[in-house]
């Protein structure tokens, strides 16, 4: 956002200020002043006059600078009301050397899962993908994909959703005692990387929000369903808040343990060229699950989980 129109907007957050001394603190002309409010009210923001001067009263968009507006996370919003797929935008961004960018739309026609699966994406949801530039090795990139579960997950709690993870990337809702669930978001993260370090991320993140459930696939939630009415603006702040929190990547195993519905899960794992059942029992600094089967402990990073049962010591 334009530097005089953000500071003006925080000028005018804490109470009605006039034209002219908004003028004069950020050295502009008073005409200045009023142009600079009637674009700030095109971007969303209810600016009232009165005879004290300007004041904001509120935020009603869900657009680039109202998110940007009041983001405690140094990340640059582009946003677009209807897009293929943000994650192959934040691609294009990243190969273009940017970083720190989240690429949002309104809705995503192309969007994509895990696999090149289809991921459904109506207006309403947050559709969001993160470029960045960390100074990990290849190794860690997956933490990525951890910090976005925990902070999509934590962002959903705080709006009064029960959202738990499932192994690896899903945010999901428990719907029975047995390790059932509904799936309120997705995480697809895509990299380039050398052999010693990551060159860009793009953490792409899909959270069914602001949705009639009915319109999602089978199996599906969303925050709506789940806890009602909810400010949209506030959620995606929250969520790249804390996603930001965990840049360094310090404790997200653990947060990540905390919040783990696989834990304590009899399950079936997909793998690439097998398949394989046993006790899901911890996950590994870098993110692989352990389960227990019949033939010892296996480290699996990546793979489709089954939740089957909760397993006997779980009970
Ligand atoms: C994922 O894949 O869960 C990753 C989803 C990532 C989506 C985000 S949105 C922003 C960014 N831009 C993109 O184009 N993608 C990312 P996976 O684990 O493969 O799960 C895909 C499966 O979930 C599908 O095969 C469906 O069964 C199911 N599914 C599709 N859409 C869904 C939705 N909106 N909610 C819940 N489940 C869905």
């Amino acid at each position: 956002m334009n530097e005089t129109r953000r500071s003006i907007l925080e000028a005018i957050a804490d109470g009605p200020v006039p034209g002219p001394e908004l003028a004069e603190s950020n050295g502009v002309s008073r005409a200045a002043v009023w142009k600079h409010v009637e674009e700030l009210r095109e971007a969303g923001f209810e600016v009232e006059s009165g005879p004290r001067g300007y004041e904001l009263v509120g935020v009603a968009e869900y657009n680039g600078p109202a998110i940007e507006y009041g983001l405690e996370a140094p990340f640059s919003i582009e946003y677009h009301e209807s897009i293929g797929s943000t994650n192959d935008r934040a691609r294009e961004l990243a190969t273009d050397g940017e970083t720190d960018v989240v690429v949002l739309a309104g809705e995503q026609t192309g969007g994509r899962g895990r696999l090149e699966r289809e991921w459904s994406s109506p207006a309403g949801g947050v559709w969001a993908s993160v470029v960045y530039r960390p100074d990990v090795p290849p190794a860690r990139a997956p933490l990525f994909t951890f910090a976005a579960a925990v902070a999509t997950a934590n962002a959903a709690r705080e709006a009064g959703v029960d959202a738990r993870i499932k192994w690896p990337n899903d945010v999901v809702v428990p719907v029975d005692d047995e390790g059932g669930y509904e799936k309120l978001a997705g995480i697809l993260t895509e990299m380039e990387a050398e052999t010693d370090r990551v060159e860009w991320l793009v953490v792409g993140i899909g959270v069914n929000a602001d949705i009639d459930a009915e319109t999602l696939p089978a199996g599906a939630t969303s925050i709506r369903e789940q806890a009602g009415a909810f400010d949209r603006r506030v959620f995606v702040q929250r969520l790249l808040e804390q996603f930001h929190a965990q840049r360094d990547l310090e404790g997200v195993i653990d947060d990540w343990r905390d919040l783990a519905l696989t834990l304590g899960q009899r399950v079936r794992l997909e793998l690439p060229e097998d398949v394989l059942e046993g006790d899901a029992v911890d996950v590994t600094a870098t993110g692989a699950l352990v389960v227990e089967t019949a033939d010892g402990l296996e480290e699996i990073s990546a793979g489709d989980c089954e939740h089957l049962r909760p397993t006997e010591s779980g009970r």
